[in-house]
Order: structure tokens, then C-alpha cells, then sequence
């Protein structure tokens, strides 16, 4: 089964239209999730900006998750929320957000990966894989892990941190639907090849 390309935002030293022009571009190419990412905003300009995201996920008819904000998913219709260790607990999550939008929930070992599974997360994000830059991560997750975390869990398993081209073949075989990726497409010079190159090493999975 073809794989998903999760993209996870992340705005460098750019412009509003830049950041945008970019996510439309992932979309354009092949992106199959949009995950908007934003830690530093207040609630009024992460709402406003994920207004803007949601226009164009919406006319590429793909999903559009909010990273750790439920009200904002809620307030801007997107179809899920993903939440970490430090957010609400998974079950107070899934109440909030009710039945029909997604939760997706970090988890880096089987015993979390397993409670989320129980308290009604729709999938997982596991990693960091591989050294990031992107976020501070503490410990990273083995591929061993990993593949654990898909054999415990009958929900989807997105692998998360470090991932690029060149890194995709070692999720062979790992029992993952797909991988999420910040920086190798958001900083990529020529984001629609690097799309499109993703994609293609997706399918050799
Ligand atoms: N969670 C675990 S690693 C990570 C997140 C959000 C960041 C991944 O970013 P990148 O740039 O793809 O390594």
C-alpha cells in the first residue's frame, strides 16, 4: 500500500506567504497529511495562521492536524490534533475532540504506545529516529522500538525525526504506514522535487 508522506511545519526566517507558498508546494507534490507545528505563537495568531493552511490543505483535499492544540483544531474545523507527553492525557484528549476528528499521539516506548492505543488515539508518532535538529529530544528511539511499537499496536505508526531520502530504506520491513518530516522538505531549495523524490523512495518500502 502506497505510503503516507506526513509533512510537520516548521517557519524559519521567512515570510508568512513564503511559509505558505511552501506548504502548497508539499501539497501540489504529494504530501498526504499537513501537520501545522507552531510553539511559539499566541492562540490568535496560531489560530489565524491555521486558517490559512487549512485553505489550502482543503483544496488539496488533504487532512490538516494541529500540533498540541485541540481548541485551535477545534476552532478551525482541521480533522485532528496531535498531542505529545506534555499535553493532556490521551483519554481527556479523545473526550474533548469528540469522535469524529483524529488524534494522533507521540509515543516512543510499547507501554505508551499501547495506553494511547487504549485511550483512543487513531495513530502514533514514534521517534526521533534519527538525530534532529528540529526539536530537542532527549533519547532516541531504535528501529528495534519501533518495529515493537508496530507489532503491540493495531493503530498506524508514523516514524518521526531526521528522516531523508537516503534514510527511507531502513524503515523496510518495520511496519510503519509512512513517514513525518520537518526539515528535508521545509528546507529543502526545491521543494517539489524533494516531494516527489520521497515519494518515490516511499514506494520501494
Ligand atoms: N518529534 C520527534 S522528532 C521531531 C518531532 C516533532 C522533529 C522532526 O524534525 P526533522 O526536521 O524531520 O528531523
Amino acid at each position: 500500500m502506497t505510503k503516507q508522506l506526513y509533512l510537520v511545519t516548521a517557519r524559519y526566517d521567512e515570510s508568512e506567504n513564503e511559509f505558505l507558498n511552501k506548504i502548497e508546494t508539499a501539497c501540489a507534490n504529494g504530501v498526504t497529511v499537513v501537520q501545522l507545528r507552531e510553539k511559539n505563537l499566541s492562540t490568535r495568531d496560531y489560530y489565524e495562521l491555521a486558517l490559512k493552511v487549512k485553505q489550502i490543505t482543503d483544496k488539496y483535499d488533504l487532512p490538516l492536524i494541529i500540533d498540541d492544540r485541540i481548541d485551535i483544531c477545534l476552532a478551525v474545523d482541521a480533522h485532528g490534533a496531535h498531542i505529545g507527553d506534555d499535553e493532556l492525557p490521551v483519554k481527556v484528549a479523545r473526550k474533548l475532540l469528540g469522535k469524529d476528528k483524529i488524534l494522533g499521539v507521540s509515543a516512543k516506548t510499547v507501554t505508551r504506545a499501547t495506553e494511547a492505543a487504549a485511550d483512543g488515539a487513531d495513530y502514533l508518532g514514534t521517534g526521533a529516529i534519527f538525530p534532529t535538529q528540529t526539536k530537542v529530544v532527549t533519547k532516541q528511539t531504535s528501529i528495534d522500538t519501533l518495529k515493537a511499537i508496530t507489532a503491540a499496536v493495531n493503530i498506524p505508526v508514523v516514524a518521526i525525526g531526521g528522516i531523508t531520502e537516503e534514510r527511507i530504506d531502513v524503515f523496510k520491513e518495520s511496519g510503519i504506514v509512512g513517514v513525518a518530516i520537518v526539515s528535508e522538505i521545509m528546507k529543502a531549495t526545491n521543494i517539489a522535487q524533494k516531494v516527489q523524490r520521497l515519494k518515490k523512495a516511499l514506494e520501494m518500502l
